[in-house]
């Protein structure tokens, strides 16, 4: 559906679906259709488009601080476009960076040669590469949880997909000189409490990550310096790790020989231990019932079908839409038109990198009028798969259900 008609569509769904609510002025499109009945009561009354300078109209989950998610429909594009990227926040004081002011900092008590950087010679000094990765809040589809969990209550749009360009962060960790007895690289951002309690946003990572060719320092996403609203000048990119490590508006980086302190790494964005399928571990931050969430769970989504759309009898039913892990690669897409009960294999298209999303299609000829329960679960090249029911964990993450929609045939 091109973007005329996606509006179109959308506005004859504005006020059932916001039960009555009347839009602010500054809306420009309307409602996201969006699995809107999926969401638990309440949350769908923030659920109306709306726009941050710069970006289009995306769907609003709160202002302060500015938490907006895409509407599925742009996922139909292989890469999401920068203007209709998602924007989330955990501090509501944001301040416009200048990139001739920018400095960035590389010390800590890990660091042989503290120094700092300009915007310039970020991008002269070092090799640049891009890689094309998926950014996805840990939170996404946290509103979708069965039972209810508090937190921004995303449906499917707390991600998108980009090519970032950058250099590598390991090369200039080296011109500060690495101790040997580096357990962890905390980053900072120029971001803000507007209360001096509120605890200021670092995170950690581990020295091994830190030092693997794929982490970057990105200045650049889709072709374009980064939006104010996505890090601008410059942000950490850890492609196959929920985007909660990928600091925006990066100031500092800290080489550290002792384990970060701080509420954003020791007590928030944690999982329970032993639930989930991930190979790579945080262990320094773990303690005992606990650890830092890291690699994304494989993952789909539907993104052409909107619940109870019509087709007509004797009309091919085209399925579209991308899957994901955290860099071991799609193995398998199978589509289900009968409520789950017989599978069929998708067809992959392009791969543009093990970090990217993979689109993918699935066509079929219904054989007579009623209704479809179509679902899509992939699978990644380690053998783990989506689950059925989602694995209870307090905070709302890893929710990687098997998507399921209906469409009627008539
Ligand atoms: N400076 C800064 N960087 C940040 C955050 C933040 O609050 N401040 N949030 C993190 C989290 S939890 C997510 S999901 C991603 C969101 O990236 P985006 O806003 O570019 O989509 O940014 C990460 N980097
Ligand atoms: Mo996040």
């Amino acid at each position: 559906m091109d973007r005329r008609n996606f509006l179109k569509n959308t506005a004859g769904g504005v006020l059932a679906a916001a039960g009555g609510l009347v839009l602010p002025k500054h809306v420009f499109g309307a409602s996201p259709t969006t699995n809107l009945n999926e969401l638990p009561a309440g949350t769908v009354a923030s659920a109306v488009l709306e726009s941050l300078p710069g970006k289009r109209p995306l769907i609003k989950r709160s202002y302060r601080p500015p938490n907006f998610e895409t509407p599925v429909e742009y996922f139909n594009e292989i890469f999401t476009p920068n203007d209709a990227f998602f924007v989330r926040y955990h501090l509501s004081n944001i301040p416009e960076v200048s990139a001739d002011s920018w400095r960035l900092k590389i010390g800590g008590d890990a660091a042989q040669k503290p120094f700092e950087l300009t915007l310039e010679q970020l991008k002269r000094d070092f090799e640049q590469v891009e890689i094309a990765a998926v950014c996805m809040c840990s939170g996404n589809r946290r509103g979708l949880s069965v039972p209810h969990v508090p937190g921004v209550e995303w449906a499917h749009g707390a991600m998108g997909n980009a090519r970032w360009k950058g250099v590598r962060l390991r090369d200039v960790l080296n011109k500060a000189g690495i101790a040997k007895e580096t357990v962890e690289v905390a980053f900072d951002g120029s971001d803000r409490g507007v209360l001096d309690a509120t605890p200021d946003f670092v995170k950690s990572i581990p020295a091994w990550k830190a030092l693997d060719e794929n982490t970057l320092i990105a200045y650049e996403m889709n072709g374009a310096p980064l939006p104010h609203w996505n890090g601008f000048p410059a942000r950490i990119i850890v492609p196959g790790w929920t985007a909660t490590y990928w600091m925006k508006h990066v100031t500092s980086i800290t080489l550290l020989t002792q384990p970060f302190k701080g509420f954003w790494v020791n007590t928030a964005y944690r999982i329970p231990k032993g639930k989930f399928p991930i190979t790579q571990q945080f262990v320094s931050q773990e303690n005992e019932t606990t650890t830092p969430i890291t690699e994304m769970v494989v993952n789909s989504l539907i993104t052409n079908l909107k619940p109870n759309q019509t087709f007509r009898l004797g009309q091919p039913v085209v399925v579209k839409g991308i899957a994901w892990d955290s860099g071991y690669g799609i193995r398998l897409v199978e589509v289900s038109t009968d409520g789950g009960m017989t599978w069929r294999d998708a067809q992959l298209e392009k791969d543009y990198g093990r970090f990217s999303w993979r689109q993918w299609s699935y066509a079929f000829k219904p054989s007579k009028k009623g209704s479809y329960s179509v679902l899509a679960k992939a699978s990644n090249s380690q053998g783990a798969s989506q689950t059925f029911e989602w694995i209870f964990n307090a905070a709302g993450y890893h929710n990687n259900v098997v998507q399921q929609i209906a469409i009627a045939v008539t």
